[in-house]
């Protein structure tokens, strides 16, 4: 059983209430190729019952898009931008220059250089425009940070954070108790 399924019903009856309806976290992407990985950052952000949207943003196919885009997502409701990209991966640190909301980098592996393209496109910002980069591939982490993000103030929401950890433990206390017999 995957930790997400474990969490389904452990997540889901408890009273967590948004206070908005609008998105809290917002999720961008280079291209619909980035949406198999990034589906882990919606989905583990669902399991919160927190508002999210997904959408795909392009730096460099579609400049305008992410310029609108960077510019209204605080007057929008949206506390923290989690950006996936990979290759050339300069999405997070221009949505990062034109919001000073929170972003979050996901580098995407790709074919050619595995994705340590992406990673040092994304971590190696200048001083002063802040990145938070992701390692390769995990934008489960990302969602979790955003969570854990909005969290800071909302002790009901971090106190599903530690339900979740504690799942992990358990999942992997089962395991080496099986290993072990
Ligand atoms: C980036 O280029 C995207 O984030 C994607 O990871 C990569 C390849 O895009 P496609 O050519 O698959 O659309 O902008």
């Amino acid at each position: 059983t995957s930790v997400l399924s474990r969490l389904d019903n452990l997540l889901q009856t408890d009273t967590y209430t948004p206070k908005k309806a609008s998105p809290r976290i917002s999720i961008i992407m280079g291209s619909d190729s980035d949406l198999s990985v990034m589906k882990d950052a919606e989905n583990i952000i669902k399991k919160f019952n927190i508002p999210v949207e997904t959408t795909i943003v392009s730096a460099h196919r579609t400049p305008e898009r992410m310029y609108e885009y960077a510019k209204s997502a605080q007057d929008r409701g949206v506390e923290v931008i989690i950006a996936g990209a990979g290759g050339a991966a300069h999405l997070p640190g221009m949505v990062a220059s034109l919001t000073c909301l929170p972003v979050l980098g996901v580098p995407i592996k790709t074919k050619s250089l595995s994705g340590v393209d992406s990673l040092l496109s994304i971590v190696q910002m200048p001083k002063g425009i802040a990145v938070g980069a992701l390692a390769i591939d995990n934008a489960e982490n990302a969602g979790l940070l955003a969570v854990q993000m909005l969290g800071a103030r909302e002790p009901e929401l971090l106190g599903k954070v530690a339900k979740y950890r504690d799942e992990l433990r358990d999942m992997v206390l089962e395991k080496a108790e099986r290993l072990e017999n």
